[in-house]
């Protein structure tokens, strides 16, 4: 492409001077291949961006997103109805664990977290507990990018240009020295959910609304919960009426070997946030799952019939093309029992990844759960961010699509990929390792 035609698109999340110095354009997809504009095969290492885990080009999402469009390209989503939103609720639903049977649909990850935000505050105040409005999140957790994400999220680069946020505090993260290199949850660790007491002792219960944390953090570099953790936030919440949040934005829907992270882990939480694998990433959509107490309190003070009782929605939420591609998606990851071979297989990643990279070059930590996996490199003095930049540059190079963020390396290994082809990915990342020591 020419470079000046890159200059009028502000990239997100992206080093937009380097990027357009040295581009790296993906022109087209297919199973677990990208193409780039040169005409090279990129084998995709992270699922997308954590969103495609049955593999690109699904032929029945295309046919499902085709026929939508064709019949009806967008019903207004406020005061109206069509019938594919009812069915992906529904459909969503059973997949849920426990009493989480209440679907709002929005378009993102960000729009989920800022919704299961309005919505515990809602909750409470409608209780006739309308103090109860302040959140705790963790340090290095991730929830988007709109103001209430960033607010309980805890990564400072999301934070710190962006001013005063809501109000907020944050449990430590759950990365222990002691639980370097653990293969899956880590042993140590569950007492850091006691923090919580400490943070309700000071800011009492009556101010709390709700505690948002991933069961799995993903975008901070695959940080699994400490075996015992998810289940002491549990008890710790309910013994002080408040609300859990789980943004399962990465783990919903597979990731971690079964349909979700709660189920995974075994912790029901009252609100449940999906986006990404929900449509394979075909379309922009997210969800936030409530559990039926919370939507039944919002009916019960809804006022009369005609009107809101939740003064919230998204122009494109349910939009019909999301929810086509969302039914597809769905029935490709029950039918082929992905979550299943997920569970089956990561005991293949996690060897590979733990045996081939643990021991080389700058390379400080290892962590996976699932088909997800991180390493954390050691840093240039001064320069954290350096090292996993240079690495991912050299794995686009060999034809190899990792994501760097932070001072990690970050693996997506697609639900449907085979044993040659991880071991390829795998092979190439302790190459490149070694290559730039
Ligand atoms: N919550 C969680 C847990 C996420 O992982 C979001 C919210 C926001 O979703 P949207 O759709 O608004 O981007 C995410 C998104 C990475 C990476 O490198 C991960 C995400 C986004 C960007 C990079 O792992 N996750
Ligand atoms: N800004 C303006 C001026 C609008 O009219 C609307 C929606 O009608 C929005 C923002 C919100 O857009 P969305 O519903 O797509 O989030």
């Amino acid at each position: 492409m020419d470079k000046k035609a890159l200059e009028a698109h502000w990239m997100p999340y992206t080093g937009n001077r380097q990027f357009k110095a040295d581009p790296r354009i993906i022109t087209s997809a297919q199973d677990v291949w990208y193409t780039d504009d040169r005409g090279r095969k990129i084998l995709d290492g992270h699922s997308g961006l954590w969103t495609s885990g049955l593999g690109h080009g699904r032929e029945e999402i295309s046919v499902a997103v085709g026929q939508q469009i064709r019949e009806l390209d967008f019903a207004p989503p406020f005061q109206f109805g069509h019938p594919k939103a009812f069915e992906l609720a529904n459909r969503v639903k059973e997949l849920m664990p426990g009493d989480l049977d209440y679907v709002f649909f929005t378009n993102s990850g960000s729009e989920s977290a800022d919704t299961s935000l309005k919505m515990a505050r809602a909750y409470w105040r409608l209780q006739g507990q309308p103090t109860k409005t302040r959140f705790i999140g963790r340090m290095k957790g991730y929830h988007g990018v709109n103001f209430g994400g960033i607010s309980v999220g805890g990564i400072a680069a999301n934070r710190k240009f962006f001013g005063q946020g809501i109000e907020a505090d944050h449990l430590r993260h759950t990365m222990l020295p002691e639980n370097q290199f653990s293969r899956g949850m880590p042993e140590q660790g569950a007492e850091l959910a006691d923090e919580l007491n400490e943070m309700i002792a000071l800011h009492d219960a009556s101010t709390i609304a709700a505690v948002i944390v991933e069961p799995m953090a993903g975008s901070a570099g695959v940080i699994p919960p400490p075996v015992g953790y998810l289940q002491r936030l549990r008890e710790i919440c309910d013994a002080n009426d408040i609300l859990l949040i789980f943004d399962e934005v990465i783990t919903g829907f597979g990731r971690c070997g079964a349909l979700t992270g709660a189920d995974e882990f075994g912790v029901v939480p009252d609100i449940l946030n999906v986006a990404k694998q929900i449509t394979n990433g075909a379309v922009p959509m997210g969800a936030v799952i409530a559990k039926a107490s919370i939507y039944e309190m919002f009916m019960a003070h809804g006022g009369p019939d005609y009107a809101l009782e939740f003064a919230h929605g998204y122009t494109y939420s349910a939009h019909p093309v999301a929810c086509a591609a969302g039914l597809a998606a769905l029935d490709i990851l029950t039918r082929e029992e992905l979550p299943q071979r997920v569970a089956a297989e990561a005991p293949y990643f996690e060897a590979l990844l733990h045996d081939s990279l643990a021991d080389k070059p700058h390379v400080s930590d290892v962590r996976n759960y699932g088909f997800a996996g991180a390493l954390t490199l050691a840093s240039y003095p001064g320069e954290p961010l350096r090292r996993p930049f240079e690495v991912a540059m050299r794995m686009w190079e060999k034809g190899f699509l990792v994501r760097y963020g932070g001072d990690t390396i970050q693996l997506a290994p697609m639900f449907v990929m085979a044993r040659d082809e991880m071991d390829s990915l795998i092979g190439a990342l302790a190459q490149s390792l070694e290559e730039l020591a």
